[in-house]
């Protein structure tokens, strides 16, 4: 642990022995205090008013059953989550994620992440996060609308338009949506933007399926800049094939760069002519709607090597942007970045990366964009859409792909600021940590101590 701030210091242990077991949700806490020691060395107010401890504890967590009917007429059970986190600047908002993996510590440091990454949009957005560990590999459809409608049956006490916003995550699209709401709509008969990422006949707002990967392709295009770089001619490594990897592919493409790799759980392919015809792409999506979560199947389609088991990060690339899971970066993965000079690291999934490879890379001058300020174009047009079903009006795809971009370039520029303010100029982590939480902080020390 670097900390040297005495407060800091306490209110991480404090953390840690409260949330003994949870790694990932440490893993979140710890990156954003450290970045923010020299925020608490020059404001008393933070620790006079308790902010970090109020910050690092979710204002509420709910946990319940699941109960659903599979195919086969058997009983099963899940957990399902919602994690309440902060709503010092807006209604909870975040999304929700289905998959084996989803634990109390999971949901947690996406809940966390997502405090600070809806305030870096610039709309008024708290922070949540809800899931289950339930499996939507190899399920039916009726099986999914089970699951969601027993799901929603318990969420639906806990949220509401001015409350709580859910969305999608990994495993949960616009199919996973539409049950979820058709579900709230009969349990409360009200018509409200209560989700987003709905349907395009029932509020949905346009550009919302793409918003993550061109809001992370917008922040990059940004990057670049600083560095007298452009995006054309560039070489892209990817991984994942899900509607965040699908974005980013598309508009990489569009913008002249070259995508090379893609992955799933299964390995990876290596594509050199890129990922780049429309074909191609639209094949990510055929894959994603056949349940199978096998790569290989492009492999076998386009006849491009696959690699089974692997990871991406050994491909020399001119930039690395993991679009999959948490912690998908390892310290070895990092060890062969480094080694083949790859200069952009650009964070698109939600903590890709382990705190040891983002050390490794830092100390080695790899340029770091983190998730939170990357892929919050996601977000940003979900509270898009709620303006929209507020307004029970709805803008242009260009429009809302114009305020997208303004959003990501100015999520660059903030932090790229704050991190300059605080004498870190060019650590781009630091700078989208402090700018995502002095807005919070503020808000926090306006409304009282009262949560
Ligand atoms: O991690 C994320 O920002 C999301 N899954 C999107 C959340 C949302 O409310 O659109």
């Amino acid at each position: 642990m670097k900390l040297k701030n005495e407060y800091l210091i306490r209110v991480y242990e404090t953390v840690a022995q409260r949330n003994a077991g949870e790694p990932e949700f440490l893993q979140a806490v710890l990156e954003v205090l450290e970045s923010l020691e020299p925020v608490v060395e020059q404001d008393p107010r933070l620790e006079k008013w308790g902010v970090m401890e109020r910050i690092v504890e979710p204002e509420r967590m709910i946990t319940f059953r699941v109960s659903w009917m599979d195919d086969a007429g058997n009983v099963q059970v899940n957990r399902g989550y919602r994690v309440q986190f902060n709503s010092a600047i807006g209604p909870y908002k975040g999304g929700i994620r289905l998959h084996p993996s989803v634990n109390a510590s999971v949901i947690k440091f996406l809940g966390f992440e997502q405090t600070f990454k809806n305030s870096l949009t610039g709309l008024p957005m708290g922070g949540g996060k809800g899931g289950s560990d339930f499996d939507p590999r190899g399920k039916s459809d009726a099986e999914i609308m089970r699951f969601c409608q027993s799901f929603m049956t318990e969420l639906s006490k806990h949220i509401g338009p001015d409350t709580d916003v859910p969305a999608g995550d990994i495993g949960v699209g616009a199919r996973e949506v539409g049950y979820l709401y058709g579900q709230y709509k009969r349990l409360r008969n009200e018509f409200t933007g209560v989700l987003t990422g709905k349907g395009r006949s029932f509020g949905g707002s346009l550009i919302r399926p793409e918003a993550t990967g061109f809001g992370a392709v917008y922040y990059t295009v940004e990057m670049l800049k600083t560095f007298g770089e452009d995006i054309k001619g560039k070489t892209f490594a990817v991984s994942g094939f899900g509607n965040v990897a699908w974005g980013t592919v598309k508009k990489i493409t569009e913008l002249g760069g070259k995508v090379v790799t893609i992955s799933g759980p299964d390995g990876y392919i290596y594509d050199p002519d890129g990922v780049s015809t429309e074909e191609k792409i639209n094949f990510m999506l055929e894959m994603r709607a056949s349940g199978r979560d096998k790569v290989k199947d492009y492999a076998d389609k386009f006849g491009v090597q696959y690699f089974e088991g692997k990871r991406p990060w050994e491909q020399k690339v001119d930039v690395i942007m993991p679009c999959a899971t948490q912690n998908e970066v390892s310290l070895d993965d990092a060890k062969n970045i480094v080694a083949n000079g790859v200069k952009y690291y650009v964070e698109v999934s939600n903590m890709p990366t382990t705190e040891e490879a983002v050390a490794y890379l830092k100390e080695n001058k790899v340029v770091i964009a983190p998730s939170k300020a990357v892929n919050a174009g996601g977000v940003a047009v979900s509270g898009l859409e709620m303006s929209q079903n507020s307004m029970r009006y709805s803008w242009t795809a260009e429009e809302v792909d114009a305020k997208l971009h303004q959003i990501m370039s100015d999520i660059y520029k903030n932090s790229y600021d704050a991190a300059k303010k605080f004498g870190m100029e060019g650590d781009l982590i630091a700078g989208a940590n402090i700018a995502g939480f002095m807005k919070v902080a503020d808000a926090m020390i306006a409304e009282g101590v009262a949560y």
